[in-house]
C-alpha cells in the first residue's frame, strides 16, 4: 500500500471533521476560540485519530462512524500540547513549526485554549450518542476509556512523574512509566478506542490493544531518537531539547545503537500482535514500520 497517500487522506478527512466541531472565531470569547483553533491547526500529524480510524477498519467497522471519536482525541492531545509548551511546564517557543500558543497569544489565553479543548473534546464523546443509537454502552466504554487514558491515571499522571523526574537520574523502569502514562496511555486508547466503536470481538479490542501499547513505546523511543538525531526544520519543534534539558531519554540510557535496536523490536511486537486480524489491520502494520522511518 501507499502508505504516504494513505495517511495524506487520513488526515484531510479529520481535518475537515475537526473544522466542522470547532465553532467559527466568533462570539464573546473569540480569543479562546481563535487560540485553540489556531494550535489545532498548526499542522499536526493526526496520528491518534488516524489510529483510531484504522483500528475501527481493522476490525471491519465504518471508518466514518469514528470521526467524532479520532476528532476528540487530537483535541485532548493539542490541549497537552499547549499546556506541555507553558512556561510553568517546558517553557518551550516552537511546536508543529510555529510560535507555541502562549507565545502566539498570552499565557493565560493558552491555559484556557487547552481547557477549552479538553473540555469540548468531551462534548464531542457525548453527543455522538445519536450517531451510535443502540450502541451508546460502546460509547459509554469509550469516553471512560478516554478520560482515563487523558487523566491522573494516564496522561497527566504521566506529565507529572516527567515534572518530578527533572534534575534527578531515572532508571530505565522508571523512563518507561512515565511514556507509558504521558504519550503511550492516548495512543492505546486510540486505537483501543477505535476498535470499540467498530464492534470488534474481545479477542480482536485485546489484540489491538496489545498493538496500541507496543506503538506507544516505539513511538516514544522513536520521538528521543529524533531529538537526537532529527532537525529542527523537519520537526516542526527544536532538535536537540532533551539533552540540554537534561532529561531522561531512551538514547540517553541505552545508547543510541541500543535504542534504535529497541525501537525495532517494539515495532516488530506491535506487527506480531496484529496476527489475528488479517489483512485488514494492513495500515496499521505499515504505520508501525513507518515509526522507523519518520522524520517528525
Ligand atoms: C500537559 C497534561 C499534560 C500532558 C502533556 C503528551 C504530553 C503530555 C507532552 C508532550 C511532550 C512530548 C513532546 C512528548 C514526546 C512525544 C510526543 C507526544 C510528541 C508529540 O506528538 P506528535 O508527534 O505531535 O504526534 P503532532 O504535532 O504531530 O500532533
Amino acid at each position: 500500500m501507499d502508505l504516504m497517500a494513505y495517511l495524506q487522506e487520513r488526515r484531510d478527512l479529520v481535518n475537515r471533521a475537526l473544522e466542522g466541531y470547532l465553532p467559527a472565531v466568533r462570539g464573546p470569547a473569540f480569543r479562546v476560540v481563535a487560540a485553540m483553533h489556531y494550535s489545532l491547526f498548526a499542522g499536526g500529524k493526526r496520528l491518534r485519530p488516524i489510529l483510531c480510524l484504522a483500528a475501527t477498519e481493522a476490525v471491519g467497522g465504518d471508518s466514518g462512524e469514528a470521526l467524532p471519536v479520532a476528532c476528540a482525541l487530537e483535541m485532548i492531545h493539542t490541549y497537552s500540547l499547549i499546556h506541555d509548551d507553558l512556561p510553568a511546564m517546558d517553557d518551550d517557543d516552537l511546536r508543529r513549526g510555529q510560535p507555541t500558543c502562549h507565545r502566539k497569544f498570552d499565557e493565560a489565553t493558552a491555559i484556557l485554549a487547552g481547557d477549552g479543548l479538553l473540555t469540548e473534546a468531551f462534548q464531542i464523546l457525548a453527543g455522538a450518542r445519536e450517531r451510535y443509537e443502540g450502541r451508546e454502552k460502546a460509547l459509554l466504554e469509550v469516553i471512560q476509556l478516554i478520560a482515563g487514558a487523558a487523566g491522573y491515571q494516564g496522561m497527566v499522571g504521566g506529565q507529572m512523574l516527567d515534572l518530578m523526574a527533572e534534575g534527578r537520574k531515572i532508571t530505565l523502569k522508571e523512563l518507561e512509566t512515565v511514556h507509558r502514562l504521558k504519550t503511550g496511555a492516548l495512543i492505546t486508547a486510540s486505537v483501543k478506542a477505535g476498535a470499540l466503536v467498530g464492534g470488534g470481538s474481545r479477542a480482536e479490542v485485546a489484540a489491538l490493544t496489545a498493538y496500541g501499547e507496543k506503538f506507544g513505546l516505539a513511538f516514544q523511543v522513536t520521538d528521543d531518537l529524533l531529538d537526537v538525531e532529527g532537525e529542527t526544520v523537519e520537526m516542526g519543534k527544536a532538535a536537540g531539547v532533551d539533552a540540554a534539558r537534561q532529561k531522561a531519554t531512551y538514547p540517553g540510557l541505552l545508547g543510541l545503537e541500543n535504542a534504535r535496536g529497541w525501537a525495532r523490536l517494539l515495532v516488530e511486537e506491535a506487527v506480531a500482535a496484529l496476527e489475528p486480524l488479517g489483512a485488514k489491520a494492513g495500515p496499521l502494520r505499515e504505520l508501525a514500520r513507518y515509526l522507523l522511518a519518520r522524520r517528525s
